[in-house]
């Protein structure tokens, strides 16, 4: 068996950005519209109006101020609420593949290591912009990669998940050099119209380069310690956008077809399960909490993150020990506890321990210890 390393890390996000007051001012104006549109039934009591949203919730409930969008102009039209994309000719790269392929070259650029000297591409992400081909096959042309590449979805924990996938083949032999790649354009399955998750997502794309470790990587660098994912089934987040719509004949714009969720049961649920998932996998690398300098976790509300980190290390951590970018990025879905490794990562010393994990949709949690070197 091999020792894995993380060597370097990327994070593309998109120029524009959307202020929770720009959101909130654009969902207000469509709410309005739309009671007036249904006045008569909104008073014959058919119909219930629409009620605005607010900044000082938004903040309070999630801890998000700002979110990177692919498109702004789009979103923030109420008379169309969604991202406006150009579509592309089949010879053009991907939307995915192009923010992709910005953050791999990234980590690819720090760590100084050739394209072509990739054995395997993994485009782990919420969503794929197509059926096929692969976006991954597409990343792994447009960088002049080797070997291969294909995709993975395990929703918000699609980046952990393709860690521990690439570390795994690392760890055997078959592959030495990996690139577990999201690309989340999660504007494309938000529901901007619905009031309760309207502000919840944002677009990115990160990167993460693993490599072998035979003790002649140039620092400073992680090792990978462990790695450890867990599923149970849940309905409470999911998207009924399927190929099968057409066959089932529902091809109408149905609310189902974007990111729904019971955003309270969700609460109660994950927490006890990441917080066990992380007690229990700290225990089986001998691991003690008190052991870990940095806890990367995934980025969707900044309660669940206090909660989890109150509930890992037995007291309130301190801000550095669990830094939250939210704030600025929003939930990223995968990408969230890749982007706060990135941005909170360079101060640790050699021997230093950490956590990345990340939860979601499933449910889904995926862990990873490693160590700085
Ligand atoms: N403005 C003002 N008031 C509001 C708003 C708003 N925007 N939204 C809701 N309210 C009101 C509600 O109507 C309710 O009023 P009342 O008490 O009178 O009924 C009150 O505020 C409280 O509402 P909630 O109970 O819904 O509020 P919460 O405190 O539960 O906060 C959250 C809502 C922030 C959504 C919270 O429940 C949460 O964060 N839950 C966990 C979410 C989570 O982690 N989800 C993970 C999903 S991500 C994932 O797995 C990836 C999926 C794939 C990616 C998809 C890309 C799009």
């Amino acid at each position: 068996m091999f020792n894995v390393a993380i060597t370097a890390t990327g994070v593309h996000a998109p120029e524009n950005v959307i202020t929770n007051q720009e959101l909130v001012q654009a969902f207000n104006a469509y709410a309005d519209t739309w009671n007036a549109d249904n006045a008569a039934a909104i008073a014959a009591g058919t119909l219930e109006a629409k009620a605005h949203s607010s900044v000082e919730f938004i903040l309070q409930s999630s801890g998000i101020d700002n979110r990177h969008v692919v498109d702004k102009s789009g979103i923030l039209d109420p008379d169309r609420m969604y991202p406006r994309l150009d579509p592309r000719p089949d010879d053009a790269p991907s939307l995915m593949a192009e923010m992709g392929i910005k953050a791999a070259r990234i980590a690819l650029d720090r760590a100084g290591t050739d394209p072509a000297d990739i054995d395997c591409i993994l485009c782990a992400a919420s969503n794929h912009e197509r059926a096929y081909p692969a976006i991954s096959v597409e990343i792994q042309d447009l960088l002049g990669a080797g070997g291969f590449a294909f995709d993975m979805n395990v929703a918000c924990s699609s980046a952990t998940f393709g860690i521990q996938t690439a570390a795994d083949m690392i760890r055997t032999g078959s592959i030495r050099k990996a690139l577990v790649i999201s690309p989340e354009i999660t504007s494309g399955h938000l529901e901007w119209r619905d009031r309760d998750c309207h502000f919840i997502f944002g677009d990115v794309a990160t990167a993460v380069l693993l490599e072998r470790d035979e003790g002649d990587l140039q620092t400073p660098y992680f090792k990978v310690k462990s790695t450890r994912a867990a599923t149970q089934f849940s309905n409470n987040i999911r998207n009924n956008m399927g190929f099968l719509r057409p066959a089932h004949d529902q091809m109408d714009d149905r609310r189902d077809m974007r990111f729904m969720q019971n955003g309270r049961k969700v609460f109660k649920e994950v927490l006890p399960l990441v917080s066990a998932h992380i007690a229990a996998h700290l225990a089986d690398a001998g691991v003690q909490a008190s052991d870990l300098k940095r806890l990367w976790l995934h980025q969707a509300n900044k309660t669940m993150n206090d909660y989890i980190g109150r509930k890992v290390l037995g007291r309130d951590p301190e801000p550095d020990e669990q830094p939250n970018i939210l704030q600025d990025f929003a939930n990223t879905s995968s990408a969230g506890s890749i982007i706060a490794f990135d941005k909170y990562s360079d101060d640790l010393a050699p021997g230093d321990l950490g956590l990345i994990c990340s939860f979601g949709a499933g449910y889904s949690v995926g862990s990873v210890i490693v160590e700085s070197a």
